[in-house]
């Protein structure tokens, strides 16, 4: 049984190739920077977008072509996409995959039923990956869909929907170790709200630290050797998403003393909805050993919200990729195409497409990258930028020798400060397109 059969596995055929469905960068053993290309950059495609993702919006149903969704029993409909999933991924050559809950496993009569269906799917997911090496790169729990989730799930003013949503989270945290996934993801779904005039604001961050203590006392007591990472995002569901930016929830983890339990996924769509660039999330996140994991999307330029397309941007997997390269990798983190197709691009192989597109667009971005690394112009830019600060007055202050005091006394002698130099920003931007090819 197939249910792509127009689709053969996908190869790499290098950059001159004119066939839509080959890799023109991705080739997963050829060695850059001391690392094959599979092992920088750790593909995993999400369940969500891509085998749950009808194409719906607001103005229309979905009309997306999936002629394995025949309807019927939901479970084994369940059962029937992971046969679809595990042949997507393996044609594709993705070495992870990552799931919520509800994406994997429908809802039963009661949360016990509930489980009981999820535990079967589980089962399934558990043979397929041991059949095909695929892995698990992230579980983590759906806390937004259902409506007893409508006012958040730790931060809900409902106390009994905060403990549905432990009982759901610890069910996920037992399914990512029976499936060996390597890390667990909270994004916060609700966790946030629209209009103060109904909001406790203190209250419910402080339930949301007590849910995430929770949390990680429960993966100490079950043993799962999984990373836990909070996914910022600024805004959509709730105007006001607790989790808004990497400095907040670093701000956040700190308060609650929860920041040696956590690292970061960061999201390029939700980096632009903060107002920031990708490239910004990830250097503030490395900077502080933080960075974890990657959900590689991008938004539109001119759409306010998050579009969740599949990320094509040179320039910008270029500036990831360079972060991550100069982070020493990922780690046991990946690269997650939390990214969906077009509503106008319904057919299965646009599946495919966008997932060939998004991954040459990474590869390429890591050739790139690690020749800009290589040859090491831009570090060694930053590096004499900064010169002042490796003697004299700058060495004395970074050492923490200096007082306002000394610090007055030697500007009082000097007379003035040394003349600055210019930030050449165009030069470089020059220079770093002289090695995009
Ligand atoms: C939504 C988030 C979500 C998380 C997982 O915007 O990106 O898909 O990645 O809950
Ligand atoms: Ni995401
Ligand atoms: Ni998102």
């Amino acid at each position: 049984m197939t249910y792509f059969p127009d689709v053969p596995a996908i190869k790499y055929e290098g950059a001159d190739s004119k066939n839509p469905l080959a890799f023109r960068h991705y080739n997963p053993t050829e060695v850059v920077d001391g690392k094959t290309m599979k092992d920088h950059l750790r593909f995993a495609v999400c369940w969500w977008h891509t085998f749950r993702g009808t194409g719906g919006d607001p103005f229309g149903p979905g009309c997306a072509v999936r002629p394995w969704e025949t309807g019927g029993d939901t479970h084994a409909m369940d059962m029937t996409r992971i046969d679809v999933g595990f042949e997507f991924m393996s044609k594709l050559g993705v070495p992870y995959y990552c799931w919520h809950d509800r994406d994997i496993s429908g809802y039963g009569d009661d949360l016990r039923e509930t489980n009981q269906l999820l535990d079967k799917v589980v089962a399934k997911l558990k043979v397929k990956q041991q059949e095909t090496g695929i892995q698990l790169l992230w579980g983590t729990a759906n806390l937004f869909s259902h409506p007893r989730f409508v006012h958040g799930a730790s931060t809900s003013c409902n106390a009994d929907v905060f403990a549905y949503a432990a009982a759901q989270v610890k069910k996920a945290l037992e399914c990512t170790k029976e499936l060996g996934g390597t890390n667990y993801v909270f994004w916060g779904g609700r966790e946030g709200y629209h209009n103060l005039y109904n909001t406790d604001l203190k209250r419910e961050f402080d339930h949301l630290a007590k849910f995430l203590h929770m949390a990680v006392e429960h993966r100490n007591k079950i043993g799962l050797d999984a990373q836990f990472l909070i996914e910022p995002k600024p805004k959509e569901p709730t105007t006001h998403q607790y989790d808004s930016d990497a400095a907040a929830c670093m701000a956040f983890l700190r308060t609650y003393g929860l920041e040696k339990e956590f690292k970061f996924n960061l999201e390029t769509n939700h980096a632009t909805l903060a107002g920031h660039t990708m490239f910004h999330e990830m250097t503030y996140a490395a900077s502080y050993g933080m960075l974890g994991s990657i959900d590689a999307n991008r938004g539109d330029e001119l759409i306010g919200w998050d579009t969740d397309q599949f990320p094509t941007n040179l320039y910008t997997t270029t500036q990831m990729m360079l972060v991550i390269l100069n982070a020493g990798g990922l780690g046991r983190g990946g690269l997650n195409f939390d990214a969906k197709v077009r509503r106008e691009s319904f057919e299965p192989v646009d599946l495919f497409h966008a997932h060939i597109g998004g991954m040459d667009a990474f590869a390429q971005g890591l050739k790139i990258a690690s020749a800009i690394k290589k040859d090491g112009l831009l570090t060694q830019f930053v590096k004499e930028r900064y010169a002042s600060w490796d003697t004299g007055i700058g060495a004395e202050i970074e050492s923490g020798k200096a007082t306002f005091e000394t610090l007055e006394a030697y500007m009082l002698k000097k007379g003035d400060a040394d003349k600055n130099t210019s930030g050449r920003q165009e030069m470089l931007e020059n220079m770093v397109n002289r090695y995009m090819k």
